[in-house]
């Protein structure tokens, strides 16, 4: 058979292979209601400290790119503002609270630099695999940062969900999404595959939303939230009926082409990934490795390894865990996956299951 045909075959073959690989791996909806109900429960008891505090959901469990047995991220917003009650207090009284009113492994942590308590529930059937959760405090921008997801998810939920979801437990399963090791945040690789259909891919596939004008205008005290400005085009209708995308490259196509711009195109030595404002330089930003540290440890100077922009904390580097010997590692696995799936493999189900050994 021709070269060609053979190449077409395996992109709508990897297209179709994407979406089954993605499919078992979503949660239940046992899950969902699990742990909707685990947060009603948990609002309920807080409500009981302060009756104006709220417990929302944010992060994977409600942007849209969430996987089975994901963890929950969760923040108490306190709405009345004569509640005087700072974070490291109103953490350790919810820890007691709930170590006295629920069977939850209750870990308070009030003193850390943003208090937060850790819960970790128990397995049961509907959860075989039972849940950890991270219980913040008034983090608003962190509800916005997960609604611009969101956003973004629901334009294209067929090709920007199974990229994302698809690229989350290939970095998973490569070891590259632990913060903690040197290595990516989930939120950070999201950032990046969405960089990728704003910015790269010519024509986008996604808007971006971060620049499309509001439809009325909107006052200054609307757009900022802790001092940043947190606007975005939000109205999802509207963005269905006016927004279609001229690129029509298969999930398939979009996956390698992603690998291959990580692996060869894009800076990462002197360039910052902003969602917002498109590529820039480390130097626009000050984000250099080698500006003087005068003697500042090796950590601090890593700390510019690879810079993703949040998109409304941008004075914040997401990707500031990522060590040396961490983009090293990620670089290396760039570059596994596109040899992986450049070198013509006979059956997508094969080279996406290599993909993720
Ligand atoms: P998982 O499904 O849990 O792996 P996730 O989308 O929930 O993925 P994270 O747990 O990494 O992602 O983060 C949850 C949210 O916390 C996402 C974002 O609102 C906020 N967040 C996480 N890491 C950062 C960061 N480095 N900077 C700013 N916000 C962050
Ligand atoms: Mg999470």
């Amino acid at each position: 058979m021709h070269p060609g045909v053979l190449h077409r075959r395996f992109l709508s073959d990897l297209s179709t292979s994407l979406f089954s690989f993605v499919l078992p791996l979503l949660p239940t909806s046992e899950e969902l209601t699990i742990k909707e109900e685990v947060r009603t429960l948990i609002e309920k008891l807080i409500k009981t400290i302060e009756p104006s505090a709220r417990l929302l959901s944010f992060g994977s469990s409600c942007n849209s790119f969430g996987l089975r047995n994901s963890d929950m991220d969760l923040v108490v917003l306190i709405d009345d503002p004569e509640a005087a009650l700072d974070p490291s207090t109103f953490v350790a009284m919810i820890g007691d609270l709930l170590e006295r009113e629920t069977n939850f492994d209750v870990k308070p942590l009030p003193k850390a630099r943003i208090p937060i308590i850790k819960l970790n529930l128990a397995a049961s059937p509907g959860l075989p695999f039972g849940i950890a959760c991270d219980i913040g405090i008034e983090n608003r921008l962190a509800i916005e940062n997960t609604r611009l997801l969101l956003t973004y998810a629901t334009i294209d939920p067929a090709r920007v969900r199974t990229l994302v979801l698809f690229l989350k437990v290939w970095a998973k399963r490569r070891r590259i999404n632990s913060p903690y090791r040197g290595t990516l945040s989930s939120y950070g690789i999201t950032l990046m595959v969405l960089f990728f259909l704003v910015h790269v891919k010519q024509p986008p596939v996604l808007p971006n939303l971060q620049r499309i004008a509001p439809v009325r205008p909107i006052t200054e005290e609307e757009m900022m939230l802790e001092g940043r400005n947190v606007y975005f085009f939000d109205d999802v209708e509207m963005l269905r009926q006016e927004w279609s995308s001229i690129n029509f490259e298969s999930v398939g196509e979009l996956l390698i082409d992603f690998f291959r711009y990580f692996s060869h195109d894009f800076q990462f030595n002197t360039m910052v990934l902003s969602l917002r404002a498109g590529p820039l330089t480390k130097e626009s930003k000050g984000w250099t490795n080698d500006i003087d540290v005068g003697g500042l440890n090796e950590m601090a100077r890593d700390r510019n390894r690879l810079c993703i922009e949040d998109p409304f904390e941008i004075t914040y580097n997401v990707a500031r865990t990522v060590t040396k010997d961490g983009l090293y590692t990620i670089r290396g696995e760039f570059m596994r996956a596109t040899r992986i799936l450049t070198q013509r493999p006979e059956r997508a189900v094969l080279a996406l299951a290599e993909l993720c050994r």
